[in-house]
């Protein structure tokens, strides 16, 4: 069943019926304190000036002024929404988390949908891969799945995180996207290959959130009563169905609704139409992680299924939008750090990346106490510890409870029953170069086996009209790591390159740098 009301456009019109007959409420100030006058400034006489006493006036312009916080560096515009999560499956012989405890069981969620790399005005219909985080209220605390809707990620160590999302963002002098920064990114780092190819494809524009997958991307470690531990993959497949939209589709929507994703979203929920995900684990002994013949901690490639088949787990269900975007959405906060007893993390390095960067960019945007925050609280769990103070603490900062460890009264005890799997580890300290790891079969098979012929054309005609804007030694450095792939997929690109280089030509538009395009070497 398709929306049928556009319950986003009549927010107002229920928001006002939900008040009743009560009538409006007194106006007062944040403090409490009723206010007369909220259409006219104080001043004297009718023509002015404004006197220092109006602090009604001082109260709305300094809170308007300070209304914007950061917005999110990568991932800015987002959707939200909640729900929870029902186990179907028995996974427990994989894992203990409290979650999965038992056939049946509900766990209340948060859900944030975004796109990546445009601002938080940005249109919801730009190719881009698409974030996917669950925030799972637990009995043991907050359990973040913080994932895309793309099962692989661009690059595999997370030292080139921010060079990665610098490179897709605005160049530093013009303000403005910049081909040639993008894929001079790209084109140097052919790891990068894999997730383009899936970016590029049909895959890269869904139509809206509900009709998308979502990734946990990361290979994570699971672990069981008994302390036996395997490495995990989490897949979360839209029941929706697969949907994407085709380019003009897309672009058409980007100036005729913008916000189209969110809409969407939005109005199934409250149409009833309730969004929902059937999720899955693959499963990977330490055994067979040890014989593998492809890295299983690289975060740029699959685990095929033939291998490693989806074990069914349950089912996250969209049921409620956000009472308020502010308070819900915009300061919600993910962070794959939060693991419950039974998830732990693998050795995957872009992991152990995100482990640092998204706690310290949560407190960057919104506090060092954003944890109080009711969206990001973990309420079905008491919070004891000894961390106290910092900016906006406003959940009673622990009472009288002792602040400091170990004490004799009665503060927060260690539970030595919780105990990290063990793993045996040891090798060399240095930086290691993967840069010439593998970064072609995988990219082959989705390519020659995955793609039909049709889809195959039009992923090269995608990538070939993002890359035509780029300089000529960028688009022939990238044509090649695509020929690495398969001779056809480089063929395929190069010649819609050709065409759009003939017509550029035509018009007298020169590709700056001609004589840059023996370049081909890595700068
Ligand atoms: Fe990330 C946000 C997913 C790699 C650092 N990331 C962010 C969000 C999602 C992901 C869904 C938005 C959360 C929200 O809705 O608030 N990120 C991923 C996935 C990755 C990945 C699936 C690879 C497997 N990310 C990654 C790396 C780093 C970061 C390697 C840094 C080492 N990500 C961040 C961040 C963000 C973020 C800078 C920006 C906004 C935020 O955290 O809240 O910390």
């Amino acid at each position: 069943m398709e929306c049928h009301r556009d319950y986003a456009k009549e927010q107002l019109e229920h928001w006002q019926e939900q008040c009743g007959r009560q009538g409006p409420p007194a106006l007062t100030t944040a403090a409490g304190i009723p206010v007369g006058n909220h259409r006219n400034v104080l001043t004297v006489g009718p023509r002015g000036p404004l006197l220092v006493q109006d602090v009604v006036f001082a109260e709305v312009m300094t809170h308007f002024d300070e209304e914007r916080i950061p917005e999110r560096l990568a991932h800015a515009k987002g959707a939200g929404a909640f729900g929870y999560f029902e186990v179907t499956h028995d996974i427990t012989q994989y894992c203990k988390a409290i979650l999965f405890e038992h056939i049946g069981k509900r766990t209340p969620i948060a859900a944030r949908l975004s796109a990546i790399v445009g601002e938080s005005g940005s249109a919801d219909t730009v190719r881009d891969p698409r974030g996917f985080a669950v925030k799972f209220y637990t009995e043991d605390g907050n359990w973040d799945f913080v994932g895309n809707n793309t099962p692989i990620f661009f690059i595999r160590d997370p030292m080139l995180f921010p060079s990665l999302i610098h490179s897709q963002k605005r160049n530093p002098q013009t303000h403005l996207r910049d081909a040639n920064m993008s894929w001079d990114f790209f084109s140097l780092r052919p790891e990068t290959l894999h997730q383009l190819s899936f970016v590029f494809s049909d895959r890269g524009i869904p139509d809206g959130y509900r009709h998308m997958h979502g990734f946990g991307s990361n290979t994570f470690k699971l672990v069981n009563a008994c302390g036996k531990a395997v490495y995990c993959k989490f897949h979360a497949k839209t029941d929706q169905g697969i949907k994407n939209l085709t380019v003009e589709e897309a672009e058409k929507l980007a100036s005729k609704d913008p916000d189209y994703g969110l809409r969407d979203l939005y109005n199934a929920i409250a149409n009833g139409n309730y969004p929902s995900w059937s999720f899955y684990i693959q499963v990977m002994t330490f055994e067979q992680a040890e014989t593998s013949p492809f890295n299983p901690f690289d975060s740029t490639k699959v685990w095929p299924h033939g291998d490693y088949p989806l074990i069914p787990v349950g089912k996250i269900v969209l049921n409620r939008n956000p009472v308020n975007y502010f308070a819900e959405v915009e300061q919600i906060a993910f962070d794959p750090s939060n693991m419950i007893p039974g998830i732990e993390p693998s050795p995957d390095k872009i992991l152990q990346g995100r482990l640092v960067s998204y706690r310290n960019t949560q407190r960057h945007r919104l506090g060092s106490n954003y944890l109080q925050i009711p969206v990001n609280c973990p309420y079905r769990t008491r919070v004891a510890n000894y961390q106290r103070d910092g900016y906006m603490s406003i959940s009673g900062n622990q009472g009288g409870a002792p602040n400091y460890y170990p004490n004799s009264f009665n503060g927060p005890q260690d539970q030595p029953y919780l105990k990290e799997s063990s793993e045996n580890i040891s090798g060399d300290i240095q930086r290691f170069n993967d840069e010439n790891e593998d970064n072609v079969s995988q990219v082959r098979v989705f390519y020659t086996k995955v793609l039909t012929e049709e889809e195959r054309e039009r992923l090269c005609g995608n990538i070939a009209g993002r890359l035509k804007d780029a300089q000529l030694f960028i688009q022939e450095r990238a044509v090649k790591n695509f020929t690495d792939v398969h001779p056809d997929y480089g063929a395929r690109i190069q010649a819609h390159l050709d065409k759009h280089n003939a017509q550029d030509s035509k018009k007298g538009s020169v590709h700056s740098c001609t004589q840059a395009s023996s370049k081909t070497g890595k700068s």
